[in-house]
C-alpha cells in the first residue's frame, strides 16, 4: 500500500510502519518527503488499527539530513513564506507512541527527524549530529533545543559548534538513544518492542504520552495535577474495568482501546 513517492507505508499487528525510502541520496528530507511523512503520522493517529507508529529508513542511512540541493538556493523570505515548519510542528501533536529505528547516519534534519519519536533504537554502528554549521547554518526543526534538553548545555553545544559525528555509544550514555542493537537485530527487536506497547491499553499509553511531555514545561505541582487528572479519567475507560477484572479472576485481560 504506497501511494507516496519518497516513503513506504505499511500496517501489521497494530504497528503503523513508515520508511523513508530515498536511499541513493541517503534518505535526504526534501519538502514533498516531510508533508508525506506528516500526512501518515496523522492518518495513523486516527485509525484504530494503529496502536503504535515505527520510523525507519531503507539504505545506509536513518536520514543525512534535509535536501541540500532543494534549499540551496532559497533565501529567508521565501523559507517564512513557504512555512516548512508549520509540518515539522504537525510532528508533534501525534498522541501515538513513535519509536524510531536508526542505522547509519542521523544527520541535521534527519536527527531532528529522530529526536521527533518518543523512543530511539538505534544500530551500534548509528552515527548521529549537527553538521548544519559546516553549510552555514544550524539546526532549524528543534535540534538546538531537543539536544539541549537531553545532554545539557556543554555537551550539546560541543556537538553543534563542531558538526562531528556523534557514536551511537555517546548516544546511549546521554539518553538521546534509548537501545543500541546490533545492526542485524534493528528491525526485529524494534518491531517486538513495538507490539509489546501495542498489546497494551491503548488509551494509558496515550495519556501516559501526554503526562510526561508536560514534565517538561509544567512543574511538579502542575504536572502532577495533570497526571491525576489523567488517572481519574483512565477509571472512565472499559480497559480499567477489564484490566482490573482480569487481575481478580487470574486470567489475562482483552483489552479494547476503550
Ligand atoms: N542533501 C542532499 N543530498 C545528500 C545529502 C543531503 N543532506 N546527504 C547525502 N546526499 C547525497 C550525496 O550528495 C550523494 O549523492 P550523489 O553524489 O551520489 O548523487 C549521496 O547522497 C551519497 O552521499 P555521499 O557520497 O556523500 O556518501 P558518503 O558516505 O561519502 O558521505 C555523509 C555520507 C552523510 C557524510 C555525506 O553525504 C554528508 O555529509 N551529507 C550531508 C550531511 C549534512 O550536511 N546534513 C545536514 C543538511 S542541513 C527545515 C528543517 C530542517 C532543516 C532545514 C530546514 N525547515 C523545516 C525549513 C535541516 C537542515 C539540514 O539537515
Amino acid at each position: 500500500m504506497s501511494d507516496y513517492q519518497y516513503i513506504e507505508v505499511s500496517v501489521e499487528d497494530g504497528i503503523g510502519h513508515v520508511s523513508l525510502n530515498r536511499p541513493k541520496v541517503l534518505n535526504a528530507l526534501n519538502r514533498t518527503m516531510i508533508r508525506e511523512i506528516v500526512t501518515v503520522f496523522d492518518d495513523f493517529d486516527q485509525r484504530e488499527d494503529v496502536k503504535v507508529i515505527v520510523l525507519t529508513g531503507k539504505g545506509r542511512a536513518f536520514a543525512a539530513g534535509a535536501d541540500i540541493d532543494e534549499m540551496a538556493d532559497d533565501d529567508a523570505i521565501r523559507m517564512e513564506l513557504l512555512n516548512q515548519f508549520k509540518d515539522w510542528d504537525r510532528m508533534n501533536m501525534i498522541k501515538k507512541p513513535i519509536i524510531g529505528a536508526v542505522q547509519g547516519f542521523a544527520l541535521g534534519g534527519g536527527f531532528e527527524l529522530a529526536l521527533s519519536c518518543d523512543l530511539l533504537f538505534a544500530a551500534e554502528d548509528a552515527k548521529f549530529g549537527f553538521p548544519e554549521i559546516n553549510i552555514g547554518v544550524m539546526p532549524g526543526a528543534g535540534g538546538t533545543q531537543r539536544l539541549t534538553r537531553l545532554m545539557g548545555k556543554t555537551k550539546a553545544l560541543e556537538w553543534l559548534w563542531s558538526g562531528e559525528m556523534m557514536p551511537g555509544k555517546e548516544a546511549l550514555q546521554y539518553g538521546v538513544v534509548n537501545r543500541l542493537i546490533a545492526p542485524e537485530l534493528l528491525n526485529e527487536q524494534t518491531f517486538q518492542f513495538a507490539r509489546n506497547v501495542a498489546s497494551k491499553p491503548a488509551l494509558s499509553v496515550r495519556l501516559i504520552k501526554e503526562a510526561v511531555e508536560k514534565a517538561e514545561d509544567y512543574t511538579l505541582a502542575e504536572g502532577m495535577q495533570f497526571e491525576r487528572k489523567n488517572f481519574y479519567l483512565l477509571f472512565a475507560s472499559e480497559d480499567q474495568k477489564e484490566g482490573m477484572k482480569a487481575f481478580q479472576e487470574k486470567r489475562k485481560p482483552s483489552f479494547k482501546g476503550r
